[in-house]
C-alpha cells in the first residue's frame, strides 16, 4: 500500500493489531496478533483504507510507521514505566474492577492518573497527525477516554466516535472513581459513543447527568462550551459481533473437522466434553465454574473419563497481582480436582495456559458438548459467538451467564448466574440431559441471530451512528 500523509478513516487502540515475531536468524516480522479486538476490526478494515494508531508491543521506542494487512500502521511509544502505570495500573488495577462490579477491589494511584493523561494524550496527537480532514476517527475502548475531547481540541474538523468494549458502571460504582469529571468530560469529546448494551450506554448518560451536572435527554447529552455553544452527544448501543461467514468457512473444512476427532479420541472419548475458553481473568468466572464442577464429581453427578473438562485460559497481565493471585488459585484447584477424581490417563480437568491458533480453538468448539461461558461481568464474549458459529452440526450446548453482553442476545441457551453454585451445576446437568432435538433448536436460533447480526454490521451500525449523530440514523430499508 502507498504510504499516503493523510487517511480518511482512523482507528486507535491501546494496542496495533500486530505482534513482532522474531525467527531462529534474528530477523522479524509482523503477525497479527491474537484477541477479541483485533478479530473484530480486521473484518471491519478489509476493503477500506486507513490507519490504526496504538502502541506495537514493546516498551521504549516505537518502530517507524508501516503498512501491514491493508492499513497503516502508526505506533505510539509506551515506556516500560507508563506499561506499568497508564496500562497495568490505571487502565486494569483502576478502571476494569471499577467497570466490572469491583469483583476485585480497585486501586487508586495519582501517579496512574498522571500517566493516563499523558499517555492519551500522545494518542490524541498521533490520530491527529494521521487523519485527513473532515476524517473519521473511531477510538477504542478504556484505556483511552480521554483521546476524545483531546482530538477534538486539536482538531475539530474531525468526526469522533468511541466505542467501549467493556460494561460501563453503574453511577454508585462510577462515582468512586477520583478523576470521574475528566473521564466523563474526554468522553463527551466524541460526537457518538458507543457500547454493548443499552443499559451501559444508560449508565454514561446517568453519570453525566448525575455527578457531572449534564443535561440528558433519552440517549443524549448536552455539552456546553465556556463561550454558551452547545453540542449534543449520542450514547446508545451496538454490540460487537464476529465474522460469522468466515469461522463457519473454518470449522467446515476438513482439516478442523479431522482435529476435532483426533482431540475428541485424545481425550479418551468422553461421552461428555465441557469446555471453558477465557483469559485467565477474574471477571471470567472460572473459580465458580470449578467450583460446580468439583461439587458435581463430588456427589458422584458424573465422573472421569466418561465426562471430562477441559479449560482453555490464555495468559493475561500477568504483572498485576490480582491475576497473579487468581492464577495461582485457579491451578491449586486444578491441582486438587486431578487429585482426587482423576485416574491414570484420564484427568478430571485439562488445564491449558496458552494462546492457540484459530483453527485449533473451532477444532476445540466442535468437540464441545458443553461450552461453560460464566463471566460475573463481561461487556459481550465473543467466546459466546464463536461457539455457535463453529456448531454448523447443531450439537453442544451453551451455557451463558446473564451477567454477559451475549446473553442480551443468545437467550435460545441455558442461562445461568454464576454467583449461584447450586443453580449452576443444575443448569450444567440440564445442558447434557436436554433431549437433543431440543438442543438443536436452540443452537438453529442462536446461530441465526449471530449470523444476521455479524462484525460487518456492527461496524457498519457504529458508523451510521457516528455519521448521523447526535440524531437518530434513519433505519435502513431492507
Ligand atoms: P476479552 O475479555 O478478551 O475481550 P472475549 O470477548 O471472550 O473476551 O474475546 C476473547 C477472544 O480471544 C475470542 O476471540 C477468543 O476466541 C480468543 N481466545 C481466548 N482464549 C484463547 C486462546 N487460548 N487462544 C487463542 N485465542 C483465544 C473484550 C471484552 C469482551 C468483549 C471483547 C470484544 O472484555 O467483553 O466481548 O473485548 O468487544
Amino acid at each position: 500500500m502507498p504510504r499516503q500523509h493523510t487517511y480518511d478513516l482512523v482507528i486507535a487502540a491501546n494496542r496495533l493489531p500486530v505482534d513482532r515475531v522474531v525467527g531462529p536468524d534474528g530477523s522479524s516480522e509482523w503477525h497479527r496478533s491474537p484477541g477479541g479486538l483485533v478479530t473484530a476490526m480486521e473484518s471491519v478494515m478489509r476493503g477500506r483504507e486507513g490507519a490504526w494508531v496504538g502502541w506495537a508491543g514493546e516498551a521504549g521506542e516505537a518502530p517507524a510507521p508501516f503498512a501491514e494487512a491493508g492499513m497503516w500502521l502508526h505506533p505510539v511509544p509506551l515506556s516500560e514505566d507508563e506499561l506499568q502505570t497508564y496500562y497495568e495500573g490505571f487502565s486494569n488495577d483502576t478502571l476494569w474492577p471499577i467497570y466490572h462490579d469491583v469483583i476485585v477491589p480497585a486501586h487508586f494511584h495519582r501517579e496512574w492518573w498522571q500517566d493516563y493523561q499523558r499517555v492519551n494524550e500522545r494518542f490524541a496527537e498521533a490520530v491527529c497527525e494521521v487523519a485527513a480532514p473532515g476524517a473519521r476517527v473511531w477510538i477504542h475502548d478504556y484505556q483511552l477516554q480521554l483521546v476524545p475531547a483531546l482530538v477534538r481540541r486539536l482538531r475539530p474538523d474531525l468526526r469522533i466516535g468511541w466505542f467501549n468494549h467493556i460494561p460501563f458502571p453503574p453511577v454508585e460504582l462510577f462515582a468512586q472513581l477520583p478523576w470521574r469529571s475528566q473521564i466523563i468530560e474526554g468522553l463527551l469529546g466524541a460526537d457518538y459513543l458507543g457500547f454493548q448494551r443499552s443499559a451501559d450506554a444508560a449508565n454514561f448518560v446517568r453519570a453525566a447527568r448525575q455527578l457531572d451536572g449534564r443535561s440528558t435527554r433519552g440517549e443524549t447529552v448536552t455539552t456546553t462550551h465556556p463561550d454558551g455553544r452547545e453540542r449534543v452527544v449520542r450514547a446508545s448501543s451496538v454490540p460487537i459481533s464476529i465474522d460469522y461467514a468466515g469461522l463457519e468457512q473454518l470449522a467446515r473444512s476438513p482439516e478442523v473437522l479431522a482435529r476435532a476427532e483426533q482431540i475428541r479420541t485424545s481425550l479418551g472419548d468422553p461421552e461428555i466434553v465441557m469446555l471453558g475458553v477465557d483469559r485467565l481473568d477474574y471477571t471470567k468466572g472460572i473459580r465458580h465454574r470449578l467450583k460446580a464442577y468439583e461439587e458435581l464429581l463430588s456427589e458422584g453427578a458424573f465422573c472421569p473419563p466418561e465426562v471430562t473438562f477441559v479449560q482453555v485460559a490464555t495468559p493475561s497481565r500477568e504483572r498485576v497481582e490480582a491475576y497473579k493471585r487468581l492464577r495461582t488459585e485457579v491451578e491449586t484447584t486444578v491441582g486438587r480436582i486431578n487429585g482426587t477424581y482423576g485416574t491414570l490417563g484420564s484427568p478430571a480437568v485439562h488445564y491449558l495456559h496458552q494462546s492457540y491458533p484459530r483453527e485449533e480453538m473451532a477444532a476445540l468448539f466442535q468437540v464441545a458438548d458443553v461450552m461453560l461461558v460464566t463471566p460475573l461481568r463481561d461487556g459481550m464474549n465473543l467466546v459466546a459467538k464463536e461457539y455457535v458459529t463453529c456448531r454448523h452440526d447443531l450439537g453442544g450446548a451453551l451455557v451463558l451467564s446473564e451477567f454477559t453482553g451475549a446473553w442480551h442476545e443468545l437467550h435460545q441457551s441455558f442461562v445461568c448466574n454464576p454467583h449461584d453454585i447450586e443453580g449452576l451445576k443444575q443448569t450444567m446437568l440440564r445442558a447434557i440431559e436436554t433431549d437433543p432435538k431440543d438442543r438443536r433448536r436452540l443452537m438453529r436460533a442462536s446461530r441465526r441471530r449471530v449470523s444476521e447480526h455479524d462484525v460487518q454490521r456492527w461496524a457498519d451500525r457504529f458508523l451510521d451512528n457516528l455519521a448521523s449523530a447526535p440524531e437518530r440514523p434513519t433505519p435502513k430499508r431492507a
